[in-house]
């Protein structure tokens, strides 16, 4: 079945950059694409271009097809995302389509919900039960007891969906345990998140700062691009990270923190900008507010108050938040993407936004730019109906969603009324590994009337749904357009490279036709996707045939910066706010607050986790190209705690956390590329589902260890680095 792209050939077509760490480029993973004439067969009969879905950045992707198979993907050199390249996971995307474990056709689950017994049925019947239940679901305890968990760029028609049915519940892990912090502190700041595709110019800058995020093993193509052609230019690097990560190699500077001290960092960083007057005087005295009431605040926080915190050496602090200073405003501390890790998640953001503000790189060159969007009309449906939530048990004043957490909580709450949830629909999303605490969401999903997954993958979340709605994989659909803010404005197209390998459907006509079924046709009054998308690009006068044949329609910008120097933000001050009033009026504390970590009791390890340059979470862990290059997760441990242990590199371990939930076993990675107080290990998997046949239960999953959150108080975000564990060989 899979015999096309074989793992030699796809480390030939990645250019092998993935096991070597580092292209020719100096940054690690990142690759140029091979020619058309590289695929074995000559010629491809076609070359469709689309975009990727192995992650969220949504690169360009040229599939090239050869007897109605993809034989290859390259990046699309039209895409202003991807320039002709893909990432390692990006390259991988092959192996999505073709891996032979994918779900084929509509399951009814046969027996009781977990044992994972099916039977296969037809669209038709799936379909039918699917409107049947969420209809009676709705009529007895209202649509407010409906969820949907959304992840990727297919959630879009089932939002629809929910909306038409009244539910204001869609949820997004990629809200409260991934970005939410950030966009409350950025929008409290500067009135405006960096977005999805950060708007960070990345290659201009001449200092960055990385702190805790570890690009090159988190991958998204275009900063790691961007970050590769600063480097080339002789940018200077600092790397704020327990882990001695692969940015951390590229770097000047490693600034090995202890676990969860950042904000003490980050205050005593602009301790030394504001104390030593290095900061952007002219900016902050144009376009700040609240500056006299941080520089008090910030007073006392010395590199040596820092340190006590921190463990970095005064003269580090010193000598980073100057060379931060030299190279302003060509200079950023990058506002980083996971940022859920310790509770009071939103103060660090804010610390973060509050020293970028110092280094004056709004909207200048080496900075934070100014994005532009190629605007395309909605579809015009009616109305919603007045959509009805759930009621989550705690409030977080500054939370611009529904949280995920909350929705499991309200679930296992379970009052029989329209408070509680008692349907989940999950779109692209493996609850039970992407929430913390596995065997909780577990418990809790027992309770639910409904489970619904539409999802190409066997996963934890299908092995408990009671109907599977499989999807076509991106390289077999069409999807909604993609046109974000960026630098360079520009609306992609996803279309269809091949036709549906087995029984799997897109998810605009999974979306469609239940909304038919449930008398809610009309939020889908186009025939088909081809026609819903040709009518949008008509009615932003676009050539639709273009955007078929290119992927891709891009415009220039006028100026993506603004050198004048008193801007306008939208803020309530219309400037910068570092005091910050809203948080204020909310209670809460309006300069960023420090709070030290717990620590973890003698013999523990706090439990870091992060990415790997080939996976995407739990997505990827069975994709049969990328489980070859990387097959499971290893957790890294210090040397001297390991021979401490007598632990040895190889060994197969296990992890107690402190609520005694046991993982493993897991290969130990024996380093001195990581601090004593912590382990680090891949998130992603350990996975459960047996169907899963090269991810079953290879590697640990750190889900299952994060039994403890610690709720950040602005917006709700889960902070998961609050978990302590044991280590020790199996027996
Ligand atoms: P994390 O995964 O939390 O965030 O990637 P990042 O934004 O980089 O970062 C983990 C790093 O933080 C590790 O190096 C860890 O050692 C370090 N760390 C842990 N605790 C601390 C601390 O207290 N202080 C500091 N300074 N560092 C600490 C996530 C991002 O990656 C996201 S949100 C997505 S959606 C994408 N996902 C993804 C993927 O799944 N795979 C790959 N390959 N790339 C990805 N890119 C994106
Ligand atoms: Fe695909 Fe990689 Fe781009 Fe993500 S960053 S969309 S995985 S090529």
């Amino acid at each position: 079945m899979f015999r096309d792209i074989s793992r030699r050939k796809f480390l030939a077509v990645t250019g092998g950059a993935i096991l070597g760490g580092v292209a020719a480029s100096g940054v690690p993973g990142f690759m140029r694409s091979a020619s058309a004439r590289d695929a074995k067969g000559g010629e491809p009969d076609r070359v469709v271009p689309t975009f990727c879905e192995l992650c969220f950045w949504k690169c360009g992707v040229l599939a090239y097809v050869k007897d109605e198979r993809v034989v290859k993907i390259e990046g699309n050199p039209r895409h202003p995302l991807s320039n002709g390249m893909l990432c390692p996971r990006g390259a991988g995307g092959v192996g999505a389509l073709y891996d032979p474990d994918r779900l084929r056709q509509p399951l009814l689950r046969v027996s009781e919900r977990g044992e994972q017994r099916w039977k296969p049925v037809s669209w038709d019947e799936a379909l039918d039960f699917t409107a049947k239940r969420l209809g009676e679901v709705k009529a007895k305890f209202g649509a407010g007891s409906i969820v949907l968990f959304s992840h990727g760029h297919g959630g879009g028609f089932f939002k629809t969906l929910l909306k038409g049915m009244g539910s204001g519940n869609v949820v997004a892990p990629s809200y409260d345990q991934c970005r939410g912090p950030r966009m409350a502190a950025f929008g409290l700041t500067y009135g405006t998140d960096p977005g999805a595709i950060e708007t960070l110019d990345l290659a201009n800058a001449k200092a960055i700062a990385f702190i805790g995020t570890h690009l090159g093993e988190n991958m998204h193509n275009t900063q790691v691009q961007d970050v590769s052609a600063a480097n080339a230019k002789g940018a200077t690097f600092i790397t704020v990270d327990p882990r001695f990560s692969i940015i951390a190699s590229k770097s000047k500077h490693w600034l090995p923190i202890k676990p969860g001290t950042d904000t003490a960092l980050l205050l005593a960083w602009a301790n030394v900008l504001i104390g030593e007057g290095l900061y952007q005087k002219d900016f902050i005295e144009k376009n700040a507010v609240g500056f006299a009431e941080l520089a008090k605040h910030v007073e006392d926080k010395t590199p040596e108050w820092a340190y006590l915190q921190t463990g970095i050496e005064p003269q580090l602090i010193r000598d980073t938040a100057r060379e931060l200073a030299r190279a302003a405003p060509a200079a950023m501390v990058h506002p980083g993407r996971h940022v859920v890790w310790y509770g009071n998640d939103t103060q660090r953001s804010r610390a973060v936004a509050i020293v970028n503000a110092l280094l004056g790189n709004w909207a200048k060159p080496g900075g934070f730019y100014l994005p532009a969007t190629l605007d395309v009309p909605e579809y015009k449906t009616p109305a919603f109906p007045p959509a009805e939530h759930f009621k989550p048990a705690q409030k977080f004043p500054l939370a611009s969603s529904a949280l995920a957490y909350d929705a499991c909580t309200a679930t296992a709450a379970q009052p029989d009324d329209a408070s509680s949830v008692k349907a989940w629909i999950a779109y692209g999303c493996n609850v039970p590994l992407t929430l913390p605490n596995t065997a909780n969401v577990i418990e809790t999903m027992k309770k639910l009337e409904l489970v619904v997954a539409i999802d190409t993958m066997p996963a934890e979340i299908t092995g408990w749904a009671d109907v599977i709605l499989p999807e076509n994989t991106y390289l077999e659909r069409h999807d909604e357009l993609h046109n974000p803010p960026f630098r360079t404005p520009y609306v992609a197209i996803r279309q269809p490279a091949v036709a549906s390998m087995y029984d799997t459907k897109p998810g605009w006509w999974i979306a469609k036709q239940l909304g038919e079924k449930m008398g809610l046709g009309q939020y889908f009054p186009w025939k088909d996707a081809r026609e819903y998308l040709g009518s949008r690009v008509a009615a932003a006068g676009l050539d639709f045939s273009q955007l078929e044949r290119d992927g891709v329609i891009t415009r220039p910008t006028a100026s993506i910066y603004d050198l004048s120097p008193e801007l306008t933000f939208k803020t309530p001050s219309k400037k910068i706010e570092l005091f910050s009033k809203a948080l204020a009026d909310a209670g809460l504390d309006p300069l960023p607050t420090y709070e030290p970590p717990e620590e973890p009791p003698t013999g523990w390890f706090r439990l870091l986790f992060g990415r790997a340059p080939t996976h995407t979470f739990s997505r990827t862990t069975n994709n049969p190209l990328l489980s070859e290059v990387f097959p499971e997760n290893e957790l890294w441990m210090n040397a001297e705690m390991a021979q401490s242990l007598g632990l040895r590199a190889g060994d197969r371990v296990m992890l107690e956390n402190q609520d005694q939930v046991k993982t493993g076993p897991i290969k130990l990675r024996v380093t001195q590329r990581i601090r004593q107080d912590c382990v680090f290990m891949v998130h992603g998997f350990g996975r459960e589902d047996r169907r899963l046949t090269r991810s079953f239960r290879r590697g640990a999953a750190d889900s299952r260890l994060i039994t403890r959150v610690k709720r950040d108080p602005v917006m709700g975000g889960t902070g998961m680095n609050v978990n302590f564990v044991t280590v020790f060989r199996e027996a």
